[in-house]
């Protein structure tokens, strides 16, 4: 069979960029780095979550700290976010902590900055400060000044990955 030289030459060249990219993921997939959540880098068994003192169901959700800070722990798991409803004050410094018990997923709240993957192993942490004229934009009102806005998760996680959403409250300040 004839082949023209030029023909063959750039079998070559699609080749080795096939190879090339191939190997880059090989190498990303096994290679000995572990991925981590860009925040910061908290271990935590993600198998005994539900054993832990933060991450029990009963612990979950929003703390108020002596100066007025808000904590809030949340469990992203297959298919939804525990607790399913967040109320949170507007403009007060809000610490978000997320761990999941299975799988790799995202998490993202329109009209805010909050947008982190919530990875196995890990505790992701966001701290923010929401700000209550940025989130009308984009929120429904529920009648009393709250903020309605989903926080759903934007990484796909498995076939109920569409239905994988909690509800953030935004109330306005108070005082
Ligand atoms: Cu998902």
């Amino acid at each position: 069979m004839h082949v023209d030289p030029l023909e063959k030459k750039w079998v070559w060249i699609a080749s080795i960029m096939v190879a090339i990219m191939l190997g880059s993921i090989f190498y990303t997939a096994f290679a000995p780095i572990r991925m981590h959540p860009p925040s910061n880098v908290e271990a935590i068994d993600s198998t005994q979550l539900h054993l832990s003192e933060e991450f029990a169901e009963d612990n979950l959700g929003v703390k108020t700290n002596p100066d007025g800070s808000v904590t809030v722990t949340v469990v992203a798991g297959r298919y939804g976010f525990y607790p399913q409803e967040i109320v949170v004050p507007a403009d007060t410094p809000v610490k978000f902590r997320f761990a999941t018990p299975d799988v790799l997923h995202g998490l993202h709240v329109p009209g805010t900055n909050v947008d982190t993957m919530v990875i196995p192993g890990y505790v992701s942490e966001v701290n923010t400060v929401i700000n209550y004229d940025t989130v009308a934009k984009v929120a429904v009102k529920d009648g009393n000044g709250g903020l309605r806005v989903p926080l759903y998760c934007n990484e796909y996680c498995g076939l109920g990955h569409h239905f994988m959403w909690s509800r953030l409250v935004v109330t306005p300040k108070q005082g």
